[in-house]
This record gives structure tokens, sequence and C-alpha cells, in this order.
């Protein structure tokens, strides 16, 4: 019994990349007020504790919807390097051409990352939000991903303080009893500097903070803090193996909170 403990404890220890990785799009800002190419560096990081940096693969698509028009992106993508706390890891500059007003959602469909530490494949499909001249376009609907978390607040104006409600969607349709990770953007890219800048916030006593999705596939968190979070259900995808191997199709969402100010 003893000896049982003692392995289940070193396996719990072994795989320090096992929670709270996320695949960024980051953008400085999500209101963008000037018509122009607005970089976006994507990054796949254990951002809440400006953790381990894992090495991105070219992802499989990069596009925006505008106006429900899908734009590919892909042509826009360029190797670079980023610095975490903990080490330096290959990542992806774009930029998205945002002219006329109204919402940008980002989508990034990264190709199945193998975690050696856990012998399993990890998708991350990702959607992040920006807006230009307040018009409200597109950020409410479903983009029709294999998963996604769809946004029931508007995801680039969240005030600090406020919930924040997804739902959790996997083929169109609800995902019951989705274990969602959340995290604070601690420690926020630098745009010219390819690392990390210094992390505002230190890691939370209890570890990752998880939220559970009802039976409608709904979750609401309370944001207590300015800045960007990240949602992560965990497996919510339909596609559960990849190359004979245990694959975990999570669906990741950012969204930008303000103080009110
Ligand atoms: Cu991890």
């Amino acid at each position: 019994m003893k000896k049982t403990l003692i392995a289940s404890a070193v396996a719990l220890t072994l795989p320090a990349m096992a929670s709270g990785h996320f695949l960024l799009e980051y953008t400085t800002d999500t209101m963008i007020e000037r018509p122009g190419d607005v970089p976006v560096k994507l990054i796949f990081w254990h951002p809440m504790d400006n953790g381990h940096v894992m090495d991105l693969d070219l992802p499989q698509d990069f596009y925006m919807i505008h106006n429900g028009e899908k734009t590919d992106l892909k042509d826009t993508l360029e190797t670079v390097q980023f610095t975490g706390g903990e080490n330096s890891g290959a990542a992806f500059k774009g930029s998205v051409p945002v002219k006329r007003s109204g919402d940008y959602i980002l989508v990034t469909v990264p190709v199945p990352y193998y975690e050696e530490s856990e012998d399993i494949y990890i998708q991350q499909i990702t959607k992040a939000f920006l807006n230009r001249s307040e018009l409200p376009t597109d950020w409410m609907n479903p983009v029709g991903l294999p998963t996604e978390i769809v946004p029931l607040n508007k995801p680039y104006n969240i005030l600090a303080g406020s919930t924040f409600t997804g739902q959790v969607l996997a083929e169109g349709q609800p995902v019951a009893g989705a274990e969602i990770e959340i995290e604070y953007m601690a420690a926020e890219p630098d745009m010219e500097n390819a690392a990390s800048s210094a992390p505002v916030v230190g890691a939370l006593p209890g570890g990752t903070i998880v939220a559970v999705s009802d039976t409608n596939g709904y979750f609401t968190f309370g944001v207590p803090k300015a800045g960007y979070w990240g949602f992560a259900a965990l497996g919510s995808g339909p596609a559960t193996e990849h190359e004979g191997k245990e694959l975990s199709q999570d669906a990741v969402i950012w969204i930008r909170a303000w103080d009110m100010e």
C-alpha cells in the first residue's frame, strides 16, 4: 500500500508539463483603432507560471473570420524563437490584416504535439478575438471547428470583476462535464524581444484553476483581474487518437479583461 502511494506520488510529480499548457495567439491589444497589419505570436507555453515552452510546428491552419468570411493567414507566418522563464522554443509570428470595422476571430489548428512525458499527443484548437471600431460582428458565432468554446460575453471587452461564460462544443454539440483549465497570462510575450516580460503574479497554492461544464456545456468564471485569460477544455474534441497514441484534442479560447477607469 505504502509502495503504491509512493509510486503514484512520483507519477504525479513526473509530468511537469501535465497541466497549464496553452497555445497562445497573442496580440499586444484586442481593440484596434487604426487599420493595418496587427502582429500576432503563436506560442505553445505555460503562461501562468512563465513555465516550459514547447516547440511549435507550422500549424495545419491559421486563419481569420471577419463578417463570416474566412481569410487564410498561413502565408504570414514566420518562425521565431520564444524564451520563457525556463527555456526557449520554436514559435511563429504572423500578421492579421485589420481593415474594416468589426470582429476578427483568429483561429489556429495546430498539428498534434507529441508530449513525451505523458506519451500522448496534444492538439489545442485555439481562438482569439480582435475588434475594430467597437462594431460587433462575429464574436458570438461558432466557427464550426471540431471542438471550440463559444463565448457568451464579448471576449475582447470583459470587465475585471465580472464573469465570463462559455459553451464547450464538439462538432456543434454541447459537451457536458468537460474539464476546463483556466490561466492568466502572467508574463505577456514581448513583441520586440522574442522573450516573455516579467511575470506580474505568482503561481497559485492549489495549482491549476479548473471549471467543469454543465449538462449543456456551459461554464462561468469570475474574472478577477485585467489582462489575458485563457480557457482550455481538455480532450473535448472528437478525435481521441493520433498515430496509434492517445490524443487530447482541446478547445482553447482567449479573452481580454479590463479595469474600469
Ligand atoms: Cu503542460
